[in-house]
């Protein structure tokens, strides 16, 4: 049978951890999820043209490059899927929405509120041509946190009162672990508050649909020297015998108001022993709770308080089923999803929308938003104030 779609030829620039995900989700959800265009990995850019090409070989892209420009400058080219530190963002996205390619940004969408202002006045002008762009929030397409929403929406919770947050990680407690970009405010912006207080503060904002509308927080730095890397890959690598500084954060904590009253309440750390990727968010409102740990991730627990108190609980979902968002397309009942997936399902609503020619949500206008919260927890936590974000 021949082809009838059209491809949609991909470049991706970076090839660490993020590139390693981003590469399984467009290797696979062509093949689990009925796409309107056909995405074609055609190219990989690294800086080092030999890595570049042993990654290209090993992830599955035809080509691969040293040179970011020439590439999404390419006739060729029509996604530019940016896998990068935070530093590169917005010169490499500014340089794609300007060359006329849909483009996918790694989250935090920048390491400034400038960069982030920049990089959404480019895609509100590509977007007059018909170009996207979408932040990586890959969370928000957990089934569990699809099925939150639904929710939230429905008016399953009632009024929301209570939003709590936290995003608990222990990779750099040890106070030998090595300095790695995320630890370099040059470029990765800030510590654990860009890093994983980025997901919860988008993650809160899509399941509550509310706005963070003014907040007071603190950042802390517990270790501030560390050896350098000898060599580094992911979250882990080897000391070397010399030191540098950390320039960024290594925890975060924020109380919160909602523009709809609730109040919110917000911790990321790269110190929480134990816990290794622990996304927990639970919301109170008048008429349920729901609570979502994602250690846990294929459950959500929901409770609703107009059961009788005698057999009320909170109930266990397994969020396995074919009517939970994107179940249906892979196992049945209770086999579960991982952490990849999410990127895979991120593929796929962004393949949807191009050929829709819609808005892929999230837009760079919302990690715009995303990155003023960011920055108001700096300042707070600078001058011991509250800030405001209305208006923003
Ligand atoms: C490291 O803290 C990290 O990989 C983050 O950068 C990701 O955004 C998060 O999904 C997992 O942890």
């Amino acid at each position: 049978m021949t082809e009838q779609r059209l491809p949609l030829r991909v470049a991706m620039i970076g090839h660490a951890f993020m590139g390693n995900a981003h590469s399984q989700a467009w290797r696979t959800a062509p093949h689990f999820f009925p796409l309107p265009l056909r995405p074609e990995m055609a190219v990989l850019v690294g800086h080092d043209a030999g890595r570049a090409a042993e990654a290209a070989e090993r992830l599955g892209w035809a080509e691969s490059s040293a040179d970011w420009r020439e590439v999404v400058a390419r006739d060729d080219v029509d996604v530019v899927d940016i896998c990068t530190p935070g530093d590169t963002h917005a010169e490499i996205a500014i340089a794609a929405l300007e060359a006329g390619k849909h483009v996918l940004c790694e989250k935090p969408l920048a390491n400034t509120v400038e960069e982030a202002e920049a990089m959404t006045a480019a895609a509100e002008k590509a977007r007059a041509d018909g170009v996207l762009a979408m932040v990586g929030f890959t969370y928000r397409r957990v089934p569990a946190i699809g099925l939150a929403r639904r929710l939230v929406s429905e008016g399953r919770l009632g009024e929301l009162r209570h939003v709590r947050a936290q995003y608990l990680q222990d990779w750099i407690s040890d106070p030998e672990a090595p300095l790695s970009w995320r630890l370099d405010k040059s470029k990765a912006g800030s510590g654990a508050l860009g890093d994983i207080g980025a997901h919860i503060v988008d993650l809160t904002q899509y399941i509550t649909g509310d706005r963070i509308v003014e907040l007071t927080g603190r950042l802390e730095t517990f270790v501030r020297e560390r050896p350098y890397a000898e060599s580094h890959s992911g979250l882990s690598g080897t000391a070397s015998a010399e030191r540098g500084p950390v320039t960024v954060d290594d925890a975060a904590s924020f109380l919160t108001s909602f523009a709809g009253g609730a109040m919110g309440v917000f911790e990321a750390t790269r110190f929480a022993n134990g816990r290794k990727n622990a996304i927990r968010i639970e919301v109170n409102g008048s008429a349920g709770s729901l609570a979502f740990d994602f250690e846990d991730m294929n459950v959500l627990e929901f409770f609703d308080a107009s059961e009788p108190a005698e057999t009320a609980g909170f109930r266990r979902i397994l969020a396995t089923e074919a009517g939970h968002p994107y179940v249906a397309a892979w196992w049945p009942p209770g086999h579960g999803l991982g952490y990849e997936h999410g990127f895979t399902h991120q593929v796929v609503d962004l393949v949807q929308a191009i050929a829709d020619g819609t808005d892929p949500s999230p837009t760079f206008a919302d990690g715009l938003q995303v990155q003023r919260v960011l920055a108001a927890v700096e300042t707070s936590s600078d001058t011991r104030s509250w800030q405001s974000l209305e208006g923003g």
